[in-house]
């Protein structure tokens, strides 16, 4: 490779990278997982999940996942999180019935197989964020 041919390769390289990163900054929400499509940083914008495992990725620093479910998960629900060791990405759950929404359980332990078993009664919503570090995760939704 000649130096012309090699500094051309580098600018090009700069050039998409530093696309890369203003695509995924886009917003500050970052990149989403196969079972969110972003924002959905808030409850109002939460991403309707209808069968039981949901795969999402902490994008960026302060990003914030926000499901809603589709009644699939029965009144007693049991919820896991998997995550990558390194990374602690908790959730918690809120219930709304009669147009009052509550908290319900969360999982704020550090662990990648922490669990909560909630009371859902109404419809369910999930809050996903990172305690520290980011990356992918997966919930498994037991009825
Ligand atoms: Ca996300
Ligand atoms: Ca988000």
């Amino acid at each position: 490779m000649n130096i012309s041919l090699m500094r051309y390769s580098i600018l090009s390289f700069i050039i998409a990278s530093i696309f890369v990163v203003t695509l995924s900054g886009c917003g500050s929400y970052g990149i989403g997982g196969p079972s969110e499509v972003e924002p959905n940083n808030t409850m109002n914008l939460a991403d309707r999940v209808t069968g039981f495992e949901i795969n999402g990725v902490i994008g960026m620093q302060g990003d914030e996942d926000w499901f809603v479910l589709n009644s699939q998960e029965g009144v007693n629900p049991t919820f896991i999180i998997y995550h990558d060791p390194g990374v602690d990405i908790d959730f918690e759950v809120y219930n709304t019935t009669y147009g009052v929404t509550q908290r319900v359980g969360s999982a704020l332990g550090t662990n990648s197989g922490d669990a909560v078993r909630v009371h859902t009664p109404g419809q369910a919503h999930i809050r996903v964020w990172a305690h520290q570090g980011m990356g992918p995760y997966r919930i498994q939704i037991m009825p």
